[in-house]
């Protein structure tokens, strides 16, 4: 999989992109990231990228010409199966749509930085708006960042253990269980018995038990949405 990112602060990408579990995955060439910087295609030699809005009002807005110039340059490269705006307004982010995401081979992510962009852009190019939830970032570079981590470990091979993918939260609509390594015992703390017995079935009986008590404590609303 490709991934292009159109920033105006490529810098808030470059730690979340360039270690752990992405950085392995780009050497492995599973994935490549590309993070291009709005400000090379700013409109003057001031780098001008933002204007104020039309109509008045606070917060400054990314303008049409830099944006365009950049997503036509790089869809005359490649076909991308979405281009992405991360904003607040969009729909909201699920492992449902991380799923079908890591299904695609070109994605192009804008990230909005300021008030947001022009709304021409939004109209001309985006096939795809994301929030990742009901609170507002400074920009989606933090946002983009979490959904790319999000969909780049579902590629396979990018995990070690590619089934670890599938044992996530939310895979099945449920919560993960609880998860315990050495030693046995920690400040009178036991790990429960049947992690330790050896019988792999009751130990999977255990963990969907957990799981189901879990979800049913602290995310009541997904135990609406499992299969019957
Ligand atoms: Cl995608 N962008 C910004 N700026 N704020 C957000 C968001 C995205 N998702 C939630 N808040």
């Amino acid at each position: 999989m490709r991934i292009d990112i159109i920033s105006a602060v490529p810098e808030l990408l470059e730690s979340p992109l360039n270690h752990s579990i992405l950085k392995r995955a780009k050497e492995k060439k599973l994935i490549e990231i590309q993070v291009h910087s709005l400000r090379d295609y700013a409109i003057n030699k001031h780098g001008q990228i933002d204007d104020t809005q039309y109509g008045g009002g606070a917060g400054m807005v990314l303008m049409c010409e830099p944006l365009s110039k950049i997503i036509e340059e790089l869809k005359s490269q490649r076909e991308y199966d979405e281009v992405i705006y991360m904003t607040p307004d969009g729909v909201q982010y699920k492992q449902d749509m991380a799923n079908n995401l890591s299904l695609k081979n070109n994605l192009l992510i804008i990230c909005g930085h300021y008030k947001g962009i022009d709304q021409r852009i939004r109209d001309l190019y985006v096939t795809l708006e994301i929030s990742i939830g009901d609170y507002v970032l400074s920009g989606g570079e933090l946002a983009a960042a979490i959904m790319v981590d999000s969909i780049c470990r579902l590629i396979p091979g990018v995990l070690n253990d590619e089934t670890s993918a599938l044992t996530d939260s939310f895979q099945d609509h449920l919560l993960a269980p609880p998860l315990y390594t050495r030693p046995v015992s920690f400040k009178n703390l036991k790990v429960p018995e049947i992690l330790l017995s050896g019988h792999f079935a009751k130990i999977e009986e255990w963990r969907f038990e957990q799981s189901l008590e879990r979800t049913k404590t602290r995310r009541p609303d997904l135990i609406k949405k499992l299969p019957k």
